[in-house]
């Protein structure tokens, strides 16, 4: 059944979304910079299959974001200072502490789980902790998120044929973003749609418009729905394109330019803007409003982030087994 919205949660989408998309902008500058150690990965043009997926879910469930679902994390409360650290490898809460890159970052608390760089390999991690979660009678529901070059992996089938079977509350949404890097989906899958991968193993598959943030909402609550009633694994295919290179070293030239021309007009924000104004959600004053609100708010917590320190070297003995502190102690 389709949920209806209140105009808070709609504008939450928009708010949401916007916030996504300057953090990024802001951290790009933060990479000319010199101030990024490692990549940048951007989300640009697929922030709505991030946060319309995550709004979906409840507190208690669990996702495991990839490098184009920072927006989903930041709707599980992550903050941007917490990003920001995390990208410039600096000490603090919420961060791997300068052990691990980007978005590898985790907070079971808030839901979500620091993922790996093996592309399909979470599938399984998230199959397992839906198994615990049905073992346990806690009704989590867990999202998983993957590229459409991440469905070519073993560990992609290993973990979806699993969840299918033990009809687990695991919801897996492949980000159809046209590219793996700098292969094109047609050069490592036949089927044009990935959702009819579902079929085989006996579970539902959805396309979406993964550039509709309320479809992309609409579509998560029914599979959610489904998964706390006990019926099961599900697989949402969200079609959208990435608008930028894999990294900040890619500068796309593979891509045609009429390919991104097309998508450019697929913009999620600013369809978005244009839908709100046209429900009366918002007016271009209002919207304006909020995006200065969030640059503002992006600059206090970079700067937060700017000035923190450095974790110290010998932290790196910590927090590398769960009981650190009695590894420690018994030194
Ligand atoms: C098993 C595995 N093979 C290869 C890589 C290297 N790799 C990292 S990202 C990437 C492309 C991922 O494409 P896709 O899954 O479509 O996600 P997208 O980057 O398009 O969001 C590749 C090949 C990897 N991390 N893991």
């Amino acid at each position: 059944m389709t949920k209806t919205l209140s105009k808070q949660q709609y504008l939450d989408f928009y708010y949401y979304m916007r916030l996504t998309r300057s953090l990024e902008e802001r951290l790009t500058i933060l990479f000319r910079q010199n101030k990024v150690v490692g990549g940048l990965y951007r989300s640009l043009g697929q922030e709505a299959t991030a946060v319309g997926s995550a709004f979906a879910l409840r507190d208690g469930d669990v996702i495991s974001p990839l490098i184009r679902d920072m927006g989903a994390m930041l709707v599980k409360g992550v903050k941007p200072q917490e990003i920001f650290k995390q990208y410039m490898a600096r000490d603090g809460e919420g961060t791997s502490k300068g052990r691990d890159l980007n978005i590898h970052i985790a907070d079971m608390k808030r839901g979500f789980v620091g993922p790996i760089s093996q592309l399909g390999d979470m599938v399984a991690v998230m199959a397992g902790i839906a198994l615990a979660s049905k073992m346990q009678n806690k009704n989590v529901v867990t999202v998983v998120y993957l590229g459409d070059g991440a469905t070519s992996t073993g560990a992609f089938h290993e973990g979806v044929n699993f969840a299918a079977v033990l009809r687990l509350p695991m919801i897996t949404i492949i980000e159809n973003n046209g590219y793996a890097f700098s292969t094109p989906t047609k050069n490592q899958c036949l089927v044009e749609d990935f959702a009819v991968k579902a079929k085989g193993y006996g579970i539902p598959g959805e396309i979406v418009d993964g550039n509709d943030v309320v479809a992309v909402y609409q579509a998560t609550c029914k599979a959610v729905e489904r998964a706390r009633a006990g019926e099961g694994a599900s697989i949402i295919e969200a079609k959208t394109f990435r608008m930028l290179g894999h990294a900040q070293h890619d500068n796309q030239s593979y891509v045609p330019k009429e390919l991104l021309e097309t998508w450019k007009e697929k913009d999620p924000i600013k369809n978005y803007q244009a839908f709100l104004k046209k429900k009366k959600l918002a007016t271009d004053a209002s919207l304006k409003e909020m995006d200065e609100k969030i640059l503002a708010y992006l600059e206090e917590e970079a700067n937060i982030a700017d000035l923190a320190p450095f974790p110290v070297p010998e932290s790196s003995l910590e927090d590398v087994y769960y009981e650190t502190q009695s590894v420690t102690q018994n030194k």
